[in-house]
């Protein structure tokens, strides 16, 4: 497709490579960072993901030996051949990845008679033929290596064998392992190899197909329906580091107000003031700490955003208000969808505007959502964000504090929006089938960026859909899951796969949003919900309701347990979340992200970090009270018994009803909080330092919880040392803002496994 290579030109850190048929670029960004480009759509890179200019200084070399021309940096080398193949090889010399030379041989392949046959029988039978797509890149797979991220997908954490696909896709049915693809499109995962390990960031916005192995053991492939050929390959040293690298490109999450970590009560259907009086006033009497309550499309007037039903709540402002003097903060529910009505604002100011997609004829695209016929702002146009961002003063004035975006995919009644609808991106005209996969990330920033100008607070917005990058505006969760054990299961390693895709902020609707919860799930499902960096219970009108009060006394006070547990470890969140912003590293990690070389943990589903010091073995299985744990390499203590127990092996561990298999990695500092019934309760808490046994150090980050002052360096940064849980050194490595209170010390000692 790309004949012999011609010859090359360099300028500056980009190398240009003429071939017979088709010129390419490789742009060497960072040591560990390489681009690679082929301009099939447009001449440059339309980024949606990347913002602002990425290149650092690279002292790199380009030779050419007898094989191939070799372009070398400190960290990595590419050689390049004939027909654009290219071999990335680690500065050990480690092949990592390798263009794909061969033949594609599908690995499943049907007898002509079997097919027919089954198709009689009512089979759908995909003869598997190899699929080439428009643009596509296929490369070398080795036996050992494992493939992690890729967003929000169903399913196992290691992706090898499976197959993807990425399109913004609001699914009714229960999410099952098999489905290709989900709400988010993100085109980043890791392969981790015996030897070495890479990532690839293919940045193209359409369509987009991932086959990890499944056609053939021996390769993958990525590709899509259209756009450029435009992929980063990042090769570090760690999982860790590509991480790091990842998100160096694509933006990091900015630290949250301290409240959003706090618990979220939600169900669709509460639909008016009494509803959300009766819930404060029930969190209150059950002791259940909360700090915001979800507004789901109930509150508005026939579902047109921008307005609040006047006939069930008489006087929003001053509801919210009264919740707020219980700590209790509004988060309302803003879909794209523009109600099509003569006379209401949003859709008139729009129209005269021009700020809606159009067909390709001109007229304003209509389809249906919620509100009945609609239409759907262009967000990619800066106008259009703008114009949005500042109509969420109606919500910032009423005392809303926070967004929550959904069927921003953008979901439709009316079928799908066809691919020829006419979008922007920027100041560019084009195509539905270019932005959708980019059109609730653009919705997140319009909604971050005018919240951001509003309130000069750090804004908290929700986004069902998401593409690479959308971590700099937004939080997100796993969308309409049920109340299925196969569920509560799944939601491990898709949220550890969300993690190692850049999203940190993330969690899934506690219970079960679809269908009926039981109590043994409800129990279960708090205990692992409780570490979801967003901690929120939420139901779908029509499903049994799921307040933590209906289940009985035992559960009751379990689900206060957990969310007291949180309580208490906000300032563990907190300091995550800092490291968030610095590294790119998720709050909820798969173990594999720190134990790369431990073959047990590459597949292990059913347990997870919270940051470095905390291991989570939820129960998951209904009727279970034992489970086996992996503890990985060290020395770890059981969180409640204190009891002490060698990494490397498993372990059976009680698990009764009541019981969430937690576990402290050795020289483990855990910063806490005194336990209050929402964020700010106590205006200014005493810090508690939890010192475990074993040698460590620990920084913890303090400033104000709300705005960006500490941007400006209005925070502290206390490095805490822990020698043994004895005896504890602390300093201050930045100075900026106010001290604690207090400190208090708490030493855990070891106790002997029973
Ligand atoms: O078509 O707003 O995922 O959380 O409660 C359903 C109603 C629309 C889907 C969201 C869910 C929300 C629901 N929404």
């Amino acid at each position: 497709m790309f004949g012999k290579l011609l010859n090359h030109t360099t300028d500056g850190q980009t190398v240009t490579l003429h071939y017979e048929k088709q010129t390419a670029y490789l742009h060497v960004l960072t040591d560990t960072i390489i681009n690679v480009f082929v301009p099939f759509h447009t001449k440059e890179h339309l980024s949606k993901a990347i913002e602002g200019g990425k290149e650092q200084p690279v002292s790199f070399t380009l030779q050419q030996d007898q094989e191939s021309l070799v372009l070398s940096t400190p960290a990595l080398s590419c050689r390049i051949h004939d027909d654009f193949k290219l071999d990335f090889h680690d500065k050990d010399g480690n092949l990592l990845c390798a263009d794909y030379r061969g033949r594609r041989i599908p690995r499943f392949t049907l007898q002509e008679s079997l097919v027919e046959l089954s198709r009689k029988e009512g089979h759908e039978v995909n003869l598997s033929d190899t699929v080439d797509h428009p643009v596509q890149c296929v490369k070398t797979l080795d036996e050992g290596d494992c493939i992690y991220g890729l967003g929000d997908k169903t399913g196992v954490l290691n992706k090898r064998y499976y197959e993807y696909e990425n399109w913004n896709s609001d699914i009714p049915d229960p999410h099952e392992d098999c489905f290709k693809s989900l709400y988010k499109s993100i085109p980043f995962f890791i392969i981790l190899k015996e030897k070495g390990i890479y990532g690839i960031f293919y940045d193209n916005t359409f369509r987009s197909y991932f086959n990890f192995g499944k056609e053939n053991n021996s390769y993958y492939s990525f590709g899509s329906t259209d756009g450029n050929l435009d992929y980063y390959f990042i090769g570090g040293s760690s999982m860790p580091e590509i991480l790091t690298d990842y998100t160096y490109l694509t933006g990091r999450m900015p630290l949250p107000q301290k409240w959003a970590l706090g618990y979220h009560q939600s169900r669709w259907g509460y639909d008016s003031e009494e509803t959300f009086r009766g819930i404060a006033k029930k969190l209150q009497e059950h002791r259940i700490p909360c700090d915001a309550i979800h507004f789901d499309i109930d509150y508005m007037e026939r579902y047109k955003v921008f307005t609040w039903d006047k006939t069930r709540f008489a006087d929003a402002k001053t509801l919210l208000s009264d919740l707020k003097k219980q700590g209790i903060k509004a988060v309302t529910i803003i879909d794209p969808g523009v109600k099509v009505e003569k006379d209401y604002p949003m859709y008139e100011e729009g129209i005269s505007n021009g700020y809606f997609v159009k067909t390709p004829q001109g007229d304003t695209y209509v389809n249906a959502v919620w509100p009945g016929d609609a239409v759907f702002p262009d967000f990619g146009r800066p106008e259009v964000r703008s114009w949005w961002g500042e109509h969420l003063r109606f919500y910032t004035e009423l005392g809303v504090s926070g967004v929550w975006n959904d069927m921003n995919e953008p979901a439709s009644f009316n079928g799908p929006l066809p691919d020829d609808v006419v979008f922007t991106d920027e100041d560019r005209t084009t195509t539905h089938a270019e932005m959708h996969n980019v059109y609730g990330h653009n919705m997140a920033k319009a909604t971050y960026e005018g919240w951001k100008n509003l309130t000069g607070k750090r804004p908290f917005v929700i986004t069902r859909a998401c593409y690479s990058g959308s971590q700099k505006y937004a939080t997100a969760w796993t969308g309409d899951n049920q109340s299925l054990w196969t569920h509560l299961r799944m939601a491990i390693p898709q949220q550890c796969n969300l993690g190692l895709s850049g999203m940190p902020f993330i969690g899934t609707d506690i219970g079960g949003f679809g269908a009926d919860t039981t109590p043994e799930l409800m129990a279960r499902w708090i205990q692992t919900g409780c570490f979801s960096p967003l901690f929120r219970n939420h139901c779908a009108i029509g499903s049994m309701n799921q307040e933590p009060w209906l289940f009985g006394e035992e559960v009751l006070s379990i689900y206060r347990k957990y969310v007291e547990l949180r309580y208490s470890l906000l300032p563990y969140f907190y300091d995550l979340c800092r490291v968030c912003e610095q590294t790119g590293l998720p709050v909820i990690r798969p173990l594999v992200l720190h134990y790369e070389n431990d073959r047990n943990v590459r597949n292990m589903n059913d347990e997870f970090l919270i940051g470095e010091s905390l291991l989570a073995a939820p129960v998951v299985d209904q009727g279970v009270t034992r489970r086996l744990v992996y503890l990985p390499e060290g020395v770890w203590y059981d969180y409640w018994t204190h009891e002490e127990y060698q990494g490397g092996q498993y372990y059976p561990v009680d698990a009764p009803l009541d019981v969430c298999p937690l576990f402290v990695k050795a020289g483990s500092v855990l910063p806490k909080a005194p336990a209050q019934m929402y964020v700010g309760q106590i205006p200014d808490p005493e810090l508690i330092l939890e010192l475990w046994p074993g040698t460590g150090s620990y920084v913890h980050y303090r400033d104000n919880g709300e705005d960006f002052s500490y941007r400006d360096g209005a925070y502290n940064e206390y490095l805490i040392e822990n020698r043994d849980g004895q005896e504890a050194g602390i300093r201050k490595l930045h100075e900026g803002y106010t001290d604690y209170p207090d400190i208090k010390m708490v030493y855990i000692s070891r106790k002997k496994r029973a």
